[in-house]
Order: C-alpha cells, then sequence, then structure tokens
C-alpha cells in the first residue's frame, strides 16, 4: 500500500490529496502536525514538508507538485487535455513561485514585514486578474473541463480567500468567485477535508480507498 504523511490545512497536502483521489489505490494515510514531525517521515525526507507519498515500490515523492503528476501523468491524461503536461507543470510551477510568497505575507501579516498586508495582497491580484480573465469563457481554467492546473491552484485560491473572505467576495472577479466556490462544494475536494487524528509513529494510518469516481464525474468514463 502507499502512505501519505500530510496536513490537513496545508493547500500543497490538500493538492496532492486531490489528486490522489481521481486514481483508484489505497492509501495508508499518516496525518502529522508541522510542530512534531513524525521521525520516519523525517527519514526519508529530511527536508520536512509536507506532503510526502511514499509509493508501495519505495519511490519517494515529497514535493506536491511531482505526487500530482504521479498520480495524474499516468492515470487521468484528460486532466492534461489543454496544454499538456510540461506546459501546465510551467505555469503551476510560475504560480508557486510568485503568488505563494505573496499569499504567505499577506496572510500571515508578520510584524516585521516591510509592507503592510495589504500591500502584499494588491501585489497578488495580477495573478487574480489573470485568472478571472481565463474563467470569463469558461467554466475552468483551461477548458470547459477542470485540468490538472485547476486542483493544482485551487488550494492556495481558496487560502488567499479566507484571509478576508467578504472582501474576496466582493471583488470584480465574479468568474474566479464562482470557480472557487464551486469547488468548495465539489466532492472532489470535499472528500479529502476529512478530519483524521494525529498519527502515532509505530501505529497503523488510516486506510484510505480513493475511486476514480471522481475522475469520472468529469470525464464521463
Ligand atoms: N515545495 C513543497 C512545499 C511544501 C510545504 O512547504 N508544505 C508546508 C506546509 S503547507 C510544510 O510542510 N512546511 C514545513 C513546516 O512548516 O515545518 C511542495 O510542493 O510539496
Amino acid at each position: 500500500m502507499h502512505t501519505l504523511y500530510t496536513f490537513r490545512r496545508c493547500p500543497y497536502a490538500m493538492r496532492g490529496r486531490m489528486a490522489l483521489s481521481l486514481i483508484d489505490t489505497q492509501v495508508e494515510v499518516r496525518e502529522i502536525l508541522l510542530r512534531d514531525k513524525p521521525a520516519s517521515m523525517l527519514e526519508v525526507s529530511p527536508k520536512g514538508t509536507v506532503p510526502v507519498f511514499i509509493t508501495n515500490d519505495g519511490q519517494v515523492i515529497d514535493e506536491s507538485l511531482d505526487l500530482v503528476i504521479w498520480a495524474i501523468a499516468e492515470h487521468c491524461a484528460e486532466w492534461l487535455k489543454f496544454g499538456g503536461l510540461d506546459t501546465q507543470k510551467a505555469y503551476i510551477e510560475k504560480f508557486d513561485q510568485e503568488f505563494k510568497p505573496l499569499l504567505d505575507a499577506y496572510k500571515y501579516d508578520r510584524r516585521d514585514a516591510e509592507h503592510p498586508a495589504s500591500y502584499y495582497r494588491d501585489q497578488a491580484l495580477a495573478w487574480l486578474d489573470e485568472l478571472e480573465h481565463c474563467l470569463q469563457k469558461q467554466d475552468y481554467l483551461l477548458g470547459d473541463v477542470p485540468q490538472m492546473q485547476d486542483i493544482a491552484l485551487m488550494p492556495f485560491i481558496r487560502q488567499f480567500a479566507f484571509v478576508d473572505k467578504q472582501w474576496f467576495d466582493q471583488q470584480p472577479r465574479p468568474n474566479l468567485v464562482r470557480w472557487l466556490e464551486a469547488w468548495l462544494n465539489n466532492d472532489l475536494f470535499t472528500s479529502i477535508m476529512t478530519k483524521y487524528k494525529q498519527w502515532e509513529e509505530g501505529t497503523g494510518g488510516e486506510i484510505w480507498h480513493t475511486s476514480r469516481d471522481h475522475h469520472s464525474e468529469f470525464t464521463g468514463e
């Protein structure tokens, strides 16, 4: 069985769990706390970030985008229909590099920051505008069906929105609001937000039977 070290509220882990829930497999879920990382996780991935996924043949995948690609590229090519793997991957990497630091500066509003939180929020708006522009003509970021890019970005847009949801919803980006609401209410997202108790070293984790139901829902397969 595969093993997943994860933290429920981490957006990187969320994108990994969403991608895993598109395929048909079994995963031992080990829910961790970032302030109390299990030794066995640090042993396989000393950098100490989640998600960490260990395949049933022992391959360690400790970057969320690699995990998403592992799940999607092999099993759900339809999620790479627009643009293909390399283009979507490059876009997500750019998003991670540019948007995430602004999101953190906005969300955590550190006292020693150079600027007020609203400065970082406003810096991030170029990204939101770009996404809004894409969504003006279609249901999802790249077309009328969701793609890897939707899954990879959604947890971060969610986190951004929830810093001040009222502000976000009142912004002139109705299509982005609509896209986010649809994901928040979609089974593919709600089902990966199950609450698990913290995993204890030496015990068995929760067994998660993923299923292709979510995949079929979008592809009609
Ligand atoms: N590039 C990594 C980043 C993952 C990451 O930074 N996850 C955060 C939680 S959201 C983490 O584990 N941080 C370590 C810590 O806070 O100690 C990935 O995409 O998987």
